[in-house]
């Protein structure tokens, strides 16, 4: 092999402070495991010695324990982008010793070529295996490693020894040309490809090479609970009403589903869902329950970012590859999320709200207006959009002190022009072709808790015959169910006098 072999403490000793390092993956899966250890020891050896040490960190969405849990314990971060969900992380950036960016993940990959973040200094790139041409095949997740590869300076390769090389085949590596250049994204189906199944680099800013041996670290999902159940059959009744009134082709069309609970809900309902055909999808993140879907012949491929598995299921996968090769292709962020791309090919999104208000809005970042949860991530991409844009998150949290129907979120990630149906555990919303006050009254009486229907209903007659206007809020009440929730704990203590 044509390249020196590095500790991750010799990659570190190069990488100064104030670099930005772009890194590949995109959720865990793909995420750099070594030279960022590195970086935590040697910002933590600088600290300790009076030294300011901090580095920016852009990624494709989320990390591991080895990126953000580890440079956030050693306050290693200066400006983050363009998500995260990990808890170091978020403290840091509601204490903003982070300085977080949380941006449209189709959109990072452009403004970083653009130039609106500055230089690459050092991309760090996972990968099962490198030519000395510097072809280089990607890991489980590709995110933007693509734009930050070519626009860095100096480039580290850290070879995983779990990847096997015979994911080689599994990766559709393109960049579009940038403004007044672009031209179309020929994606017509979700399974056509466009790109190269390496990532080719320079070789000559490739420093080294680190070695690596552990599998993504996704944890395994807990058993889908009554109220994810709940939320995954309205779903999925709500499909199966459209298909069979035909506002859906008969050959259905290609979903996006978000991760956790709700999501596996949804998936598994499909499953079982057998009116409704075999399907594609054109996601940024494939989990365990879509590998479940394939054996069973009901999800035939799957467009994605990243195959966020739990390590028990990246096993199984890694020793199944013949049967799943041809079945799941890896993009870069600015593709698998690609508005021009969604758009053309018409994909349901399926999204989770932290909370959705009255009249449509869906917060998806902000608890209580304030802090900061994880981020926009990819919803924002699918979601403006869609085919047909769906949100689902339980009527109440915590035991029923927080309703995540509310009168005003406290944050809007996606405004009503975007959201189509808002889903709970209580039941379906759908939005289409409402006014503001009828599609208040449509959330109240199917989406939010019993315990909350009387107070919002008197929020909506309080608006109408007040203030009035086509959007009937009462500012001075907007936030009550968020001021009681601050004051005693309970958003049910909200009043309006
Ligand atoms: O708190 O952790 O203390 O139990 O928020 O809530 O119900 O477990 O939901 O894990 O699916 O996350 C929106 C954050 C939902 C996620 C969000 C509390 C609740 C719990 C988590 P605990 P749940 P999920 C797809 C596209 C944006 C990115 C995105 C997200 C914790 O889906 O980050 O969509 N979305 N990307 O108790 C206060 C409320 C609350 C609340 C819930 N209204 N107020 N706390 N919680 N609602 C995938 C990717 O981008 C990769």
């Amino acid at each position: 092999m044509a390249f020196d072999k590095l500790t991750p403490d010799e990659a570190a000793s190069i990488i100064e402070n104030g670099a930005t390092l772009g890194l590949s993956g995109f959720t865990a899966p793909g995420t750099p495991k070594g030279i960022t250890e590195g970086v935590a020891a040697k910002a933590k050896k600088e600290h300790d010695a009076g030294r300011e040490y901090k580095v920016n960190i852009f990624t494709g969405a989320s990390t591991n324990r080895h990126v953000d849990t580890i440079l956030s314990e050693y306050n290693a971060i200066n400006m983050r982008a363009p998500y995260q969900n990990l808890p170091g992380s978020r403290a840091r950036i509601n204490s903003h010793d982070i300085h977080y960016n949380d941006r449209h993940l189709s959109e990072m990959s452009q403004e970083t070529r653009y130039g609106f973040y500055g230089d690459i200094d050092f991309a760090i790139i996972e990968a099962a295996d490198i030519t000395d041409d510097g072809k280089i095949l990607l890991g489980c997740g590709v995110g933007n490693i693509p734009t930050y590869a070519k626009m860095a300076k100096k480039i580290f390769v850290e070879i995983n020894h779990k990847l096997p090389k015979s994911l080689m085949g599994m990766h559709d590596i393109a960049l579009p040309l940038d403004p007044p250049y672009r031209r179309e994204i020929p994606i017509y189906h979700a399974n056509d490809r466009i790109g190269t199944p390496y990532l080719q680099v320079d070789p000559a800013k490739i420093v080294g090479i680190i070695d690596t041996d552990e599998y993504d670290g996704v944890k395994s999902f807990t058993a889908v609970d009554e109220t994810s159940t709940k939320i995954g059959n309205n779903v999925v009744s709500f499909l199966l009403q459209e298909y069979r009134a035909g506002r859906l082709p008969k050959e259905f069309l290609p979903l996006q589903s978000g991760v956790g609970n709700v999501a596996n809900a949804v998936l598994y309902g499909l499953a079982e869902a057998k009116e409704l055909p075999n399907f594609m999808m054109y996601t940024e993140v494939i989990q365990d329950a879509v590998l479940e879907l394939m054996k069973r012949g009901k999800c035939t491929f799957a467009s994605t970012c990243s195959m966020t598995f739990s390590d028990k299921t990246e096993e199984e996968l890694f020793s199944n590859l013949d049967f799943f090769h041809d079945k799941i292709l890896m993009r870069p962020a600015e593709i698998s999320n690609n508005p021009e791309v969604i758009r053309r090919i018409g994909v349901i999104a399926m999204n989770t709200a932290l909370e959705a208000d009255i009249f449509g809005g869906v917060n998806s970042s902000h608890v209580l207006g304030t802090k900061m949860m994880n981020g926009i991530g990819g919803s924002g991409d699918f979601t403006r959009n869609a085919y047909l844009s769906i949100f689902s998150c339980p009527s109440v949290t915590k035991g029923g002190v927080i309703s995540n129907i509310v009168p005003m979120v406290t944050h809007t990630d996606s405004s009503e022009h975007s959201v189509d149906v808002i889903v709970t555990d209580q039941g379906i919303a759908d939005l289409r072709g409402l006014d503001p006050v009828q599609r208040a009254e449509r959330i109240i009486e199917n989406c939010a808790h019993p315990d909350y229907k009387p107070l919002l209903r008197d929020y909506l007659k309080m608006g109408i015959n007040g203030v009035g206007g086509q959007t009937p809020h009462t500012l001075r009440h907007a936030f009550a169910f968020h001021n009681a929730f601050n004051e005693t704990g309970d958003m049910r203590n909200a009043n309006f006098s």
